[in-house]
C-alpha cells in the first residue's frame, strides 16, 4: 500500500501534531513540503487538497482530509492497526 502523504512542514505546529500522531499510529507516510514563502499553499494544486489554503492536508489515495477533519483520533479510526 502506498504511504499516505502529509502536506506541510514541521515548522507548522498543526503539521507536527499530525506527524506525531502518524508516528504513534505506526502509519507509513511521506511528508511533502509546502513552501509558504512562494505562496504554494494558496496555489491551485494545494487548494485542490485543502480549499482553505492551509496545512496540514493529508492524502490517502483519492481521499483528502484537512483542518478540523484531522483530529488525532481520526488516525485510530482510519488506521486501526
Ligand atoms: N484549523 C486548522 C488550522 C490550520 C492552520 O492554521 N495552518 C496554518 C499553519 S500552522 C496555515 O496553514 N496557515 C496559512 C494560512 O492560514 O494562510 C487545522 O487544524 O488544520
Amino acid at each position: 500500500m502506498a504511504p499516505v502523504k502529509l502536506y506541510g512542514a514541521t515548522l507548522s505546529w498543526n503539521v507536527t501534531r499530525c506527524v506525531a500522531a502518524l508516528e504513534e499510529a505506526g502509519v507509513e507516510y511521506e511528508l511533502v513540503p509546502i513552501n509558504f514563502g512562494t505562496g504554494e499553499h494558496k496555489g491551485p494544486d494545494h487548494l485542490a487538497r485543502n480549499p482553505f489554503g492551509q496545512v496540514p492536508a493529508l492524502q490517502d489515495g483519492d481521499l483528502y482530509v484537512f483542518g478540523m477533519m484531522l483530529p488525532l483520533e481520526m488516525f485510530s479510526l482510519f488506521y486501526p492497526s
